[in-house]
């Protein structure tokens, strides 16, 4: 890790020009949150900006309330430069500014925690959409849910307590997922307020072929219900051998398998929903419950080719959930972009982490 030092005004500036340089960001507008997301990509890839020292509690609630004034916070109502503008003004009005440093993860996550404490109808999925997810699936966007299992050619929308054969990759892979047939399809379902789709864990699984093998490392997150607990149903399959979540042992345990095996012990209590954060990578690989501590050890190196969701391969193993929400990285996140995405899929299933 590398340490800035430097002050506000030139590690704003350092931003609005790495956000220039992608994407003419002078005159682009986006919604806060987006803004936020790139904020923190661009803190993150920079050579000198990954990691600063110290957090002063000024700059943390000056972004805060830059950031939650204005009804609404997921409108796009200015532009780049005029919002980093305003936390620049925001900023200034803080004594000794020029001195203070920061680190990055301690300020995305005390930013994006004010946020979703003061603003509870923020959605964070353009947050999560712009760390390029490259699998991800939201039941709450019936946009993206049909009822045949063709795919891209399907027509007929899904609703609430029909079968759904057909969902979209919102991540940057694009694509469906699908059932193989009629009697493999979940069921959309909404309560209190929450969408998720119920698989029966007798045949129901939905099916999303990468086009390749793909290897560590994997960050997989999702936000899952047990409704029935049985020993080896599977959770997530990537292979018959790779990149399983499945039930393991005694009720309700999880464990990840990808030629190695890592046990989450005690694991998701059954007809509780809860966020798995699941770290794909070799002899450093881990998994979690909500914001829990990791259990990490070996996880393994087989690749796998396909997702398989509620069943091995489809074909056997079929496992009685709920799916809330699901995000899928190929290359290790760090630890800011995890309490993102754990933070939406948390507000998907109603789980407080
Ligand atoms: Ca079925
Ligand atoms: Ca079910």
């Amino acid at each position: 890790m590398s340490y800035l030092d430097t002050n506000l005004s030139a590690l704003l500036a350092s931003v609005l020009n790495d956000l220039d340089a992608a994407s003419g960001a002078s005159a682009q507008r986006m919604s806060k949150p987006e803004l936020l997301a790139r904020i923190h990509n661009a803190l993150s890839s920079g050579p000198d900006v990954s990691r600063l020292t110290s957090s002063p509690p000024q700059i943390i609630a000056a972004i805060h309330n830059v950031v939650s004034s204005g009804a609404d916070v997921s409108a796009k109502t200015s532009t780049v430069p005029q919002m980093l503008a305003a936390i620049r003004n925001a900023l200034s009005d803080a004594a000794d500014i020029s001195h203070l440093r920061v680190s990055e993860g301690a300020l995305w996550d005390a930013a994006m925690a004010l946020v979703a404490a003061t603003n509870d109808v923020v959605d964070l999925r353009p947050a999560v959409l712009a760390l390029s997810p490259v699998v991800m699936f939201d039941p709450s966007d019936l946009t993206t849910m049909f009822q045949e299992t063709t795919g891209a050619s399907a027509t007929i929308p899904a609703v609430v307590d029909s079968p759904v054969g057909s969902i979209l990759n919102i991540g940057t892979a694009g694509g469906y997922a699908t059932a193989s047939a009629d009697a493999n399809r979940p069921l959309l379902r909404l309560s209190g307020g929450l969408y998720y789709l119920d698989f029966d864990g007798t045949n129901d699984c939905l099916v999303f072929a990468h086009g390749g093998s793909i290897t560590n490392p994997v960050d997989r997150l999702s936000a899952i219900r047990q409704s029935t607990w049985t020993s080896a149903d599977r959770i997530f399959t990537g292979s018959s051998s790779g990149r399983i979540l499945k039930q393991v042992t005694a009720s309700p345990q999880l464990n990840m398998e990808n030629g190695a095996e890592l046990t989450l012990s005690p694991g998701l209590a059954v007809a509780t929903p809860g966020v798995i954060t699941e770290r794909f990578n070799g002899v450093t690989s881990a998994i979690a419950l909500n914001a829990n501590a990791y259990v990490t050890g070996s996880g393994g190196l087989n690749a796998a080719a396909n997702l398989y969701i509620a069943s091995e391969t489809n074909s056997t193993r079929w496992s009685d959930i709920d799916l809330f929400g699901f995000v899928q990285f190929h290359a290790a996140q760090i630890d800011a972009s995890i309490t993102t995405v754990r933070t939406w899929l948390a507000a998907k299933a109603g789980v407080t982490l």
